[in-house]
C-alpha cells in the first residue's frame, strides 16, 4: 500500500502538484530525493504554522527574563504570545519579566495617525515602573504597514535613558513561517548583545547552550548534568536566559547546539566572528545524551573530563535503570507520529526508540531542507580560527551557505583527506515505509491517521483535540501538556511515565468518534 499516494490522490490537480513535493514515503530511492520545505503554505489549507513575530518574540526573545520585551501592535499578538509557550525562568535579582505582558495596545487612531508617540509613551511608563536594563521592541503586522520607525525610537531611548534598547522588525507577514523571526532575533542579538560583556569565566571547560528554551524545565535538567561533569555554562540561548549573561557568550570555549533550526545562525556567526567552535548535541533520548556528552568531552580532549563524563553517565543510567525497564515493557512495539516545529520531530524519535516505540510518520512545520536531508559541513580545524593568514571561505550547497576558516587550497586539500561531515537530517535516519511530511495540514493529519493508525500522535494545541476525538492518544510536544522536563536522564523517565499514563488510561475505550455511529453528510446525500 502506498500510503502517500492514497492521501495525495484525494487532492485536486493544483494542490496535488504542490503537496506531492512535501511528502516522502521512505525507501532507498526516495531517501535520496529532495523534499520541498520552507515554502509558502497554500492559502485555505489548515496549516499549524505560526508567523515571523511568533518566531522572533515568542520563541527566541520571549524567554529572556531580564529583558522587557515590548510588543508594538494591537493587543492580540502581545496577549496571545504571553505565557503560551512554556519557557520557564527563575527570577534574576528578584525580577522576572516573562511573567508580564507588555504591549502598546495600538488602537484605530494610532494606526491612522501613526503609533510612534504611543511607543515612546509606553517605553517611558515601562522605565518608570520597572526600571529595566534592556528593552526589546517587537513589531506586529500593522506596524510594518503604517511604517512606524521602531529603530529610531530604540536609538532615542538609548540616548535619553541610558539603557539598552533594540528594535526587531518582525512583522508577522514576513517570510513563510516562524523561521524568519528566529533569523531576525538572532541577527540583532549577535550585533548588539553578544560580545559586549567582559566577565571572565572561572572554570576550564566553558560552554554556551544554544537552542535550549527550558520548555517544562528541560534546560535545568541539562544544566544539572553538565554541572555534575564540571562544565561552566556562560549563557543559555534563551531558556531561563538573560541579557546580562548573554553579553559574555563570546568568552566560552564551545557552543553546544540543541535546537539547530532556531539558532544555527548564532553558532555560525560566533564561529566566524569570535572563533568559538560549535557542535550539535541532543539531550532528548538516552543514547543521544550519552553520545552528546562524549562528543563534548572529546572536543576538549581532557582525560579527567572524559573519565568524569563516563562516571556521570554510568551513575545516571543506574539511577533510572529499573524505571526504564518497566516503561519499556509497557511501550515496546507501539507506533508513533510526530509533528512539531523544527527539531523535536527528529530528536524525539531517539527517545521513543529507547522505549521500543517506532515512528511511522514525522514532519516539521517550518524546517528547511537541511533539517530533512542533512548537509555537509567542513570539520572543525581549531588552529585555523586564530591564524591571521587564513581567508574566509563560503561553501554553498543548495540555498545554504557555510562558513569556514580555510583558504581555497586548504579546503581542496582537506577534502581529499577528510570527507565532509554529514550533518543532521531526519530522513536518512527513518525506516522504510515511514512517511515524512513537510507542513502537514489538518486534512492530511486525519487521512494519515486513518491509514497508519499510530498508537500515539505527538504535536501541538492546534490538532491535539482533533486527534483525541478520533480516539488517538495525543500529546503536545511543544508544551509537554504542562509536564516535563523531558530532556536528560530524568526527563526520559518523566516522558515514558506520561506517555504510559496517556496510553493506558481507560478513557480511550469510552471515545466514540462521531463518524462511527452517524452517517456523514456525504454518505447521507449518496445513500439517501
Ligand atoms: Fe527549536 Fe524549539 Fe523546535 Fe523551535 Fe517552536 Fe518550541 Fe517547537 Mo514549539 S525552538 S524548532 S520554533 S525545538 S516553540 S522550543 S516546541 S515549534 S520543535
Ligand atoms: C509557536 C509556539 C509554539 C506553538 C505550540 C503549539 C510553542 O510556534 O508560536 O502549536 O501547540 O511551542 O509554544 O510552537
Amino acid at each position: 500500500m502506498n500510503v502517500r499516494n492514497i492521501v495525495l490522490d484525494k487532492y485536486g490537480a493544483k494542490v496535488y502538484k504542490n503537496r506531492k513535493e512535501h511528502i516522502i514515503e521512505i525507501n532507498e530511492e526516495t531517501k535520496q530525493q529532495p523534499i520541498a520545505a520552507n515554502t509558502r503554505s497554500i492559502p485555505g489549507i489548515m496549516t499549524n504554522r505560526g508567523c515571523c513575530y511568533a518566531g522572533c518574540k515568542g520563541v527566541v526573545l520571549g524567554p529572556l527574563k531580564d529583558v522587557l520585551v515590548l510588543t508594538h501592535g494591537p493587543i492580540g499578538c502581545g496577549f496571545y504570545s504571553w505565557g503560551t509557550r512554556r519557557n520557564k525562568a527563575k527570577p534574576q535579582d528578584g525580577r522576572n519579566f516573562i511573567e508580564y505582558c507588555f504591549s502598546t495596545d495600538l488602537q484605530e487612531s494610532d494606526i491612522v495617525f501613526g503609533g510612534e508617540k504611543k511607543l515612546r509613551q509606553a517605553i517611558k511608563e515601562a522605565i518608570e515602573i520597572f526600571n529595566p536594563k534592556c528593552i526589546m521592541i517587537c513589531s506586529t503586522c500593522p506596524v510594518g504597514l503604517i511604517g512606524d520607525d521602531i529603530h529610531a525610537v530604540a536609538a532615542e531611548t538609548e540616548r535619553e535613558y541610558g539603557i539598552s534598547c533594540m528594535a526587531f522588525s518582525c512583522e508577522g507577514y514576513k517570510g513563510v513561517s516562524q523561521s524568519g523571526g528566529h533569523h531576525i532575533a538572532n541577527n540583532t542579538l549577535m550585533k548588539k548583545v553578544i560580545g559586549t560583556g567582559d566577565a571572565e569565566p572561572t572554570k576550564k571547560f566553558t560552554i554556551n547552550i544554544l537552542g535550549e528554551y527550558n520548555i517544562g524545565g528541560d534546560g535545568w535538567e541539562v544544566e544539572r548534568i553538565l554541572k555534575r561533569i564540571g562544565y561552566e555554562i556562560i549563557t543559555i540561548f534563551t531558556g531561563n536566559g538573560s541579557y546580562e549573561t548573554m553579553k559574555n557568550a563570546h568568552m566560552a570555549n564551545l557552543n553546544i547546539v540543541q535546537c539547530h533550526r532556531s539558532i544555527n545562525y548564532i553558532a555560525e556567526m560566533m564561529k566566524t566572528k569570535y572563533g568559538v567552535d560549535w557542535i550539535k548535541v541532543n539531550f532528548i533520548g538516552l543514547d543521544a545524551i550519552k553520545q552528546s556528552l562524549r562528543d563534548m568531552a572529546t572536543y576538549f580532549g581532557d582525560k579527567e573530563l572524559m573519565e568524569r563524563t563516563e562516571a556521570v553517565i554510568a551513575d545516571e543510567l543506574a539511577n533510572i535503570a529499573e524505571e526504564k525497564e518497566y516503561y519499556y515493557s509497557k511501550l515496546k512495539g507501539k507506533t508513533a507520529a510526530i509533528y512539531v516545529g523544527g527539531s523535536r520531530s527528529h530528536h524525539y524519535q531517539n527517545l521513543l526508540a529507547d522505549f521500543g516505540v517506532k515512528t511511522v510518520l514525522a514532519g516539521y512545520e517550518f524546517a528547511h531542507r537541511d533539517d530533512y536531508e542533512g548537509r555537509e559541513v567542513i570539520p572543525t580545524i581549531k588552529e585555523d580560527a586564530d591564524s591571521k593568514n587564513i581567508e574566509h571561505l563560503e561553501v554553498t550547497k543548495d540555498e545554504q551557505k557555510y562558513h569556514a576558516y580555510l583558504t581555497e587550497e586548504q579546503y581542496e586539500e582537506l577534502k581529499t583527506k577528510i570527507p565532509l561531515e554529514q550533518y543532521g537530517g531526519m530522513i536518512k535516519t527513518m525506516d522504510d515505509n515511514s512517511i515524512v511530511v513537510d507542513d502537514l495540514n489538518h486534512f492530511e493529519t486525519e487521512e494519515f491517521v486513518k491509514l497508519l493508525k499510530p498508537d500515539m500522535f505527538f504535536s501541538g494545541i492546534k490538532d491535539k483535540y482533533v486527534l483525541q476525538k478520533a480516539g488517538v492518544y495525543s500529546k503536545q510536544l511543544h508544551s509537554y501538556d504542562y509536564s516535563g522536563p523531558y530532556a536528560g536522564f530524568n526527563g526520559a523517565i518523566n516522558f515514558a511515565r506520561d506517555v504510559t499514563m496517556g496510553l493506558y488510561t481507560p478513557a480511550w475505550g469510552l471515545v466514540t468518534p462521531p463518524w462511527k455511529n452517524k452517517s456523514t453528510l456525504k454518505a447521507k446525500l449518496v445513500g439517501g
